[in-house]
């Protein structure tokens, strides 16, 4: 992680303690408490650097920018933390730290999900509303909303512990990487594009880079499953195999999920060199990083 990377991370963590704080009474405070426990608890935050820094290359609105990327952290913090809860996942360990279900039980590890994930809408109206519905803010919003949707990440959850225990096709495979991982990565993304009113072949080729981004990243995911250290991964070891999961190391072993990890991000960074007029340099950065990426 370069020191720019570290510097816009810092930026939006900043920005992420000021949605649960303002309360009037000791339910709220408490709620507060429950819900910040996992949305300031660390984490990479890749999706809102993504979307903020991409926007920033671009010459687009970083004002709009910074809210849509909490708000799109938050709801990967509540798929995070309704992922883990025994009825899903059944995790103990996120980002180093036990999970919002062990701390505080299931029931408030909903809730705050819930609130979470309301809360990210409340920002995404506000921002249009800021915007004076600008086009771009409005076409960002859409993105985000359907990309954590029912025809994205969610039904990529659905299939994935839908077919637990069982053999898939390779296109079902496909369908829950792009779904459940790939969708939020390529709505960070591609919202910077819009936010900063690329073209429609830019917007095309944003979204194909992005595309090989968000499938290599659940690739290195089903790696580190196997072969990483829980201490650095910030959460239990060998689960997928545990659960029966149909990950893209059961099919194709631990070198070939590598290697084609590799190969996706290396048609990323030819995809994103092929849009003229901008210095993506800290986007080849985070290839690099991902390349490597140990947690
Ligand atoms: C509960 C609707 C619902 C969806 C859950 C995100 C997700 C879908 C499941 C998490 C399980 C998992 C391992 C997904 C694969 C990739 C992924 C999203 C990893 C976690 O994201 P990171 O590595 O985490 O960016 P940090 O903690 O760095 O933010």
């Amino acid at each position: 992680m370069n020191n720019d990377y570290r510097k816009i991370k810092t930026l939006i963590e900043e920005h992420l303690t000021t949605y649960f704080k303002n309360e009037n009474n000791n339910h709220e405070k408490r709620f507060n408490e429950i819900i910040n426990y996992s949305l300031l608890a660390g984490g990479k935050r890749l999706r809102p650097v993504l979307l903020y820094k991409t926007t920033e290359l671009l010459n687009g609105n970083l004002k709009y920018a910074l809210e849509l990327a909490c708000a799109l952290e938050m709801i990967h913090t509540y798929s995070l933390i309704h992922d883990d809860l025994p009825a899903m996942d059944n995790d103990d360990y996120r980002r180093g730290n036990l999970t919002s279900h062990k701390v505080y039980g299931d029931a408030m590890a909903v809730l705050a999900g819930d609130a979470l994930l309301n809360r990210a809408y409340e920002i995404i109206i506000s921002t249009i509303l800021d915007s004076n519905g600008d086009k771009g803010v409005i076409k960002a919003s859409e993105l985000i909303a359907n990309s954590a949707g029912f025809k994205g990440m969610i039904i990529g959850q659905v299939v994935d512990i839908d077919t637990e225990n069982k053999d898939i096709s390779k296109d079902v495979l496909n369908y829950i990487i792009e779904n459940k991982t790939g969708k939020l990565l390529i709505a960070a993304i591609v919202s910077a594009g819009y936010l900063s009113d690329l073209n429609e072949s830019e917007i095309e080729l944003l979204n194909k880079a992005a595309y090989h981004i968000g499938y290599s990243f659940q690739l290195i995911d089903d790696y580190l499953d196997v072969a990483g250290d829980s201490d650095l991964v910030g959460k239990s070891i060998g689960k997928d195999n545990k659960l029966g999961k149909n990950t893209y190391v059961k099919y194709n072993g631990i070198e070939r999920t590598r290697s084609d990890a590799q190969n996706h991000l290396n048609i990323a960074k030819d995809t994103l060199e092929m849009i003229e007029g901008y210095k993506l340099d800290f986007l080849y950065d985070i290839i690099e990083y991902l390349k490597n990426r140990e947690k």
